[in-house]
């Protein structure tokens, strides 16, 4: 069994979103069409409360893009986003969401980010998506979505360490920042992982 995982195709990271990524939203005619060639749709939707740890407002002397320590690991801070039901926390209206089977929510903790669709940043916490995903007899994943550089990348990470062939689509995603992209494309592709 195949399975897509669609990344945090969120209002708040499209163009004009609280954390835009560049060209957000151009991948995502690709991911409807993609989807009808998978076993299995899944989604994943980042989720913060309001005084999330990772947003740079609940540090005053700290700023956007600034790294701190958060609990013990290294923390990049980020405007306020994805804040559970608000609009940007929203997926986006122009993703087809009819294939998607189940919806899994992260970063809903507020001293831990999860960049991962699998885990918490610490992997203290699982989401639930492995499970599901060995439930449903999946052992091929595909990724794409939003970003690239951040949580579909560890999101992938997390899926060959589960030990899911595993697949980034490049054509159905975007990174905050090629450079940064770039560097973890490298450490996927040693890991075992492909770029389709
Ligand atoms: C993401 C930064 C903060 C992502 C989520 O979806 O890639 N990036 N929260
Ligand atoms: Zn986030």
């Amino acid at each position: 069994m195949k399975a897509l995982i669609i990344v945090d195709v969120q209002v708040d990271f499209l163009p004009e979103g609280a954390l835009a990524v560049p060209a957000g939203d151009t991948i995502i005619p690709a991911i409807n069409v993609l989807q009808k060639d998978y076993d299995l749709v899944v989604a994943t939707q980042d989720w913060h409360p309001a005084d999330h740890g990772s947003f740079a407002s609940q540090h005053p002397s700290a700023q956007v893009y600034d790294t701190i320590e958060l609990h013990g690991l290294a923390q990049t801070l980020w405007p306020d986003h994805c804040v559970q039901g608000t609009a940007g926390a929203e997926l986006a209206d122009t993703l087809n969401t009819a294939a998607i089977e189940a919806i899994f929510r992260k970063g809903t903790e507020k001293d831990i980010d999860s960049y991962s669709g699998f885990f918490d940043n610490g992997q203290r916490k699982a989401t639930g998506l492995q499970g599901y995903l060995k439930e449903r007899a999946v052992s091929e994943v595909h990724i794409c979505g939003l970003a690239a550089d951040y949580c579909v990348y560890f999101t992938a990470m997390d899926s060959l360490e589960a030990g899911f062939k595993t697949s980034i689509i490049s054509r159905a995603t975007k990174p905050i920042d090629k450079t940064t992209f770039m560097d973890k494309k490298e450490i996927f592709l040693q890991k075992g992982g492909r770029i389709l």
